[in-house]
């Protein structure tokens, strides 16, 4: 089966190794490599459960490449691999969507910081990134999950997930539910001021856990899984980057124990992100970016938990409390949060005065 996918991208070679790769949560992920070739390749099938509209995931990588291939551009992404007969996707015959992209040389990913030079770089990376999309009018792109980051939609998600009681899991979580529901209020601040107009859509990553970058060495050199890119504010990818990127932990640890979240990390991501996107962002934008990690760590606690009260219908899941570690990772992770809200604003205030 996958060598009869493997021919439609390269008609006349045979494959060398394939084996499915990588930790992502969505899509299905090979590696592969060719006999007589000494570069590898990602062959990805698209989870359509999840991106209704597969084409519109090859569009937006597309258009990414035309700013992303310019000579010396800081940070790069993977290059789409067509097939023979020029479609950037190929359908087999049970109606699954398959993609070839060049897999990064000599690149690895983390799960997980351990020292901050890490986080350094990988809050330069993500803040290049959405630097280099600033060329881009957030208008001319599609949502590829519509409300993928508004608080109240994962709101409602959760309270139907609720409702529907569709595990039977409801009565074991019940604890759990009001620590996220005494929070969501207080919380929504973010999403009114972008109602609002106070806080602009940019086109941004939407998807920037610390595994969707790749390091050579000791650089970060490319951003992944351009799924989600398209409209956003910068506090998403700052947020949501900061939830993997400054943990003691991994993002499912079931020893909650290990779960702090690391100011040192902290601190060398934002100054890593912050120098690249001060010269964009606007003086009230900088405000809130304090909020941002709480607000993203937030918004993933419930989705787990939704997704657990739902019977692991959406993330992959390795064992029957993997949603349920992963909601109380992030749970750990927002309380360690909220004792640290003056450290954070003066780390951010410092950051955005270096030069
Ligand atoms: P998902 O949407 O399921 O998270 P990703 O696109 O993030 O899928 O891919 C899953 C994993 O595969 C990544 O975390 C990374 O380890 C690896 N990977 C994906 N694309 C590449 C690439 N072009 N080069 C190297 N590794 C890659
Ligand atoms: C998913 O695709 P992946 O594994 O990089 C999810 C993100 C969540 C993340 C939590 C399209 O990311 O929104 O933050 O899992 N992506 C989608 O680990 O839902
Ligand atoms: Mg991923």
């Amino acid at each position: 089966m996958l060598h009869e996918i493997v021919k439609q991208f390269f008609p006349a070679q045979q494959i060398n190794k394939i084996a499915e790769f990588g930790n992502g949560h969505i899509n299905t992920t090979y590696k592969l490599s060719l006999l007589g070739r000494d570069e590898e390749f990602i062959l990805q099938k698209i989870n359509t459960n999840v991106f209704k509209d597969p084409n519109g995931l090859v569009e937006t990588h597309w258009r990414l490449q035309e700013v992303f291939f310019i000579e010396d551009q800081p940070i790069n992404i993977a290059k789409l691999i067509p097939t023979s007969n020029g479609t950037l996707l190929y359908t087999d015959i049970d109606g699954q969507f398959w993609r070839m992209t060049s897999f990064i040389e000599d690149s690895y990913t983390i799960e997980m910081i351990a020292e901050d030079w890490q986080a350094r770089e990988a809050g330069s990376a993500f803040g290049c990134f959405v630097r280099i999309c600033g060329i881009f009018n957030a208008d001319s792109f599609q949502e590829a999950i519509r409300d993928f980051h508004r608080l109240s939609f994962r709101i409602k998600q959760l309270d139907e997930a609720i409702a529907n009681n569709a595990a039977g899991r409801y009565d074991e979580v019940q604890n759990i539910l009001e620590f996220y529901k005494a929070r969501q209020d207080q919380l929504s601040r973010i999403e009114h001021l972008v109602d609002e107009g106070k806080i602009p859509l940019r086109v941004v990553h939407n998807d920037t856990k610390i595994n969707n970058l790749l390091f050579r060495g000791n650089k970060a050199v490319a951003v992944i899984d351009l799924d989600t890119v398209g409209p956003g504010i910068l506090y998403y990818d700052y947020g949501d980057a900061l939830r993997t990127s400054a943990s003691t932990g991994a993002e499912d640890e079931p020893d909650l124990e290990k779960i702090k979240f690391n100011m040192n990390a902290f601190a060398a991501f934002t100054k890593g992100y912050l120098q690249q996107v001060k010269s964009i962002a606007g003086s009230y934008e900088t405000q809130y970016f304090y909020l941002a990690p709480r607000l993203m760590t937030f918004i993933m606690g419930i989705r787990f938990l939704a997704d657990y009260l739902n019977g692991d219908v959406y993330y992959k899941t390795k064992h029957a409390r993997h949603n349920l570690d992963r909601c109380l990772v992030q749970k750990k992770l927002i309380e360690s949060m909220e004792g640290r809200e003056s450290d954070m604003k003066a780390v951010i205030e410092q950051a955005l005065k270096d030069v």
